[in-house]
Formats: structure tokens, sequence, C-alpha cells
């Protein structure tokens, strides 16, 4: 019997979503940083096995929205929950459930899809919290089942992944064996480079920008990808930090994104980047649609 299904994995902005994701596809598909509010959209990553296909959908961090943007990610991840086989609920291993637990809790009261819960970041905490921690949670929900793991060292995937084959029902394989993602390989290269603008900006930056591919060429004869971007940002101060001096910053973003990209996509990458100013496009309904963060 062959078994496959869609698995949604939500939980607070930081948790390390993306990190489990990239760690169970195997590929790095999903961006990371050490910064909230990393992802902004859904990213469906396949995991094969020999008798079944697991489907994971990447979303955007639970939290309260305050803008636009935020509300239009908060949004995404919302209607992910509504639509997958099985519920993966991410959290911050702590010695306490954290208001932000319950919080999360909150949001799975309409849910009919079994959920799991995933105590993440165990590395980071002494292994005798764990157990009361994960009796305390039981007694809060009646989550399918609760997994400590560690997403960065790649601890208790395993046995995450069968108790996840073992509740997915019978069907089809919906994508073949090759594929690990449904993203376009535009996409990846616009979040690598947002990834790295997210890594080596501070304060509003981060927030302020979107990448959008201008100009997506392959050459097959020389196995070279050309590539043009726009970075866009709110203001005219955030394009010159953007910039850096004499185009350091620029420079740095460029060289460590095409790096990722040529790893990705196995191919050399040219690259070409420019900043440009859309004022205030985080509060624009039509710049987000356009930047493919909001449904039309
Ligand atoms: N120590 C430790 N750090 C982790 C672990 N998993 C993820 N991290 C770190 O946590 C930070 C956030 O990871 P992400 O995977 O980007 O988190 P996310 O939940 O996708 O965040 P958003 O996309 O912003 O919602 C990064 O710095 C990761 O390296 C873990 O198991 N242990
Ligand atoms: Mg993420």
């Amino acid at each position: 019997m062959f078994k496959s299904g869609f698995i949604g994995i939500i939980g607070r902005p930081n948790a390390g979503k993306s990190t489990l994701f990239n760690a169970i596809v195997g590929e790095k598909i999903s961006i990371i940083t050490d910064k909230p509010q990393t992802t902004r959209n859904k990213i469906t990553g396949i995991k094969n096995c020999s008798d079944a296909q697991l489907i994971f959908l990447d979303t955007p961090g639970m939290h309260r929205p305050k803008t636009p943007l935020n509300r239009a990610m908060v949004q995404t991840t919302k209607e992910t929950i509504g639509s997958v086989d099985v519920l993966l609920m991410l959290i911050e291993a702590n010695t306490d459930v954290h208001p932000h637990d319950l919080f999360l809790i909150e949001s799975l009261a309409q849910i009919k899809a079994p959920v799991i819960l995933v105590i993440n970041k165990i590395d980071l905490i002494e292994k005798k919290f764990l157990l009361p921690l994960i009796d305390k949670f039981h007694t809060l929900y009646d989550f399918r089942e609760i997994f400590p793991i560690s997403a960065l060292k790649g601890e208790g995937i395993d046995d995450l992944l069968n108790a996840l084959k073992e509740m997915l029902p019978e069907g089809p394989k919906y994508y073949p064996d090759d594929i690990h993602t449904d993203a376009t390989e535009r996409f990846i290269a616009a979040e690598f480079i947002r990834e790295k603008i997210t890594l080596f900006t501070k304060q509003e930056i981060p927030y302020s920008t979107a990448v959008e591919i201008e100009l997506f060429k392959e050459d097959e004869e020389k196995n070279l990808i050309s590539i043009a971007a726009a970075i866009n940002v709110e203001k005219e101060s955030q394009k010159a930090i953007m910039i850096g001096k004499k185009g350091a910053m620029l420079k740095n973003i460029g060289t460590q994104s095409r790096m990722e990209m040529e790893k990705l996509f196995g191919a050399k990458v040219y690259l070409e980047l420019f900043v440009r100013v859309k004022k205030d496009w985080t509060s624009s309904d039509k710049m987000l649609q356009e930047f493919g963060l909001l449904k039309h």
C-alpha cells in the first residue's frame, strides 16, 4: 500500500520550521535566518520514501499581525492549516509552557486534522525538563503525538517521519521522484537574495525588503544562468544602506546568494542586483499582490 499526503508545518516566527523542512527534504529550499518572520510564503517540499510520499508545507510564522504584509503572511498560514492531512505544530523547547505556545494552541480551535506537537531546539535545554513539559502539553490539547527534536542537529527527525507515514492515508504519488519542490528556480533565487539581506542588515530593513527577479535566462550549452534582480525597499535611506559604502553591502549580498544558487541549481550563475525604492510597499495591497505575497 502506497501512502501520501500533505503535512503543514506551523509555529511562531523563528521556531525552526524552515530548518526542519530543509532537513527533511534534504535540500536547502526554504531560507533560514536568526531573525523572526523570515518565511513569507507557503513553500512545498517533497520527501520520497519507498512506500510513501510526504508533501511538507512550510509556512510563515504565526503572530498577531500589525501591518498589511504581516496580515497577508498570517493569512497564508491559516489557509494552509485548513488544507492538510496532518499538522506539525512546532514550538521552541523551554523549561515550561510559554504564553506564545498557548497563543498557537488557540489557533488550533477549528482544526480537524490530527496535530503533532514538535518541541524543537532540545539541544538548548537540559533533558530533565522535557518529560514534565511533554506531560503538560498533553493536558492542553489533544495532540496525536509529541516529539522532541533538534532540527539543527537532525535529532529525532526519523522517529517523526515514521509517525507521519503511519498517519497518512493511502494515496497516489503526486510528484515524480526527482522533484523536491514545486517552487520555481526564480522564486528560490529571489529568496536566497532575501536571506542574505535579512542576515546582513539590521532593524527594519529585512522587513522592508522584497526581491523581484527581472530576468532569468538559462544557457544550457554553457550551463550558465543569468539573473537580474531588483531589491525593493521602502525609503531612500534604506536604499543607501542596502548599497553600502562603495557598493560593499550589495556586492556581499550578491556574492553570497550567488554561491547558494550555484549549489542548488548545479550551474554557474551570473547575478546582477539593483536597488529601488517602492515607497511604503508593505502597506499597499496592490504591491503585496505584485510581489506574490497576497492573493488577488
Ligand atoms: N539551537 C538550535 N537552533 C535552531 C534549531 N532549529 C532552528 N534553529 C535556529 O533558529 C533560527 C530560526 O530558524 P528558521 O528555520 O528560520 O525558523 P522559522 O520557524 O522558519 O522562522 P520564520 O520563517 O521566521 O517563521 C535559525 O537561527 C536556526 O538556525 C535547533 O534545533 N536548535
Ligand atoms: Mg521560516
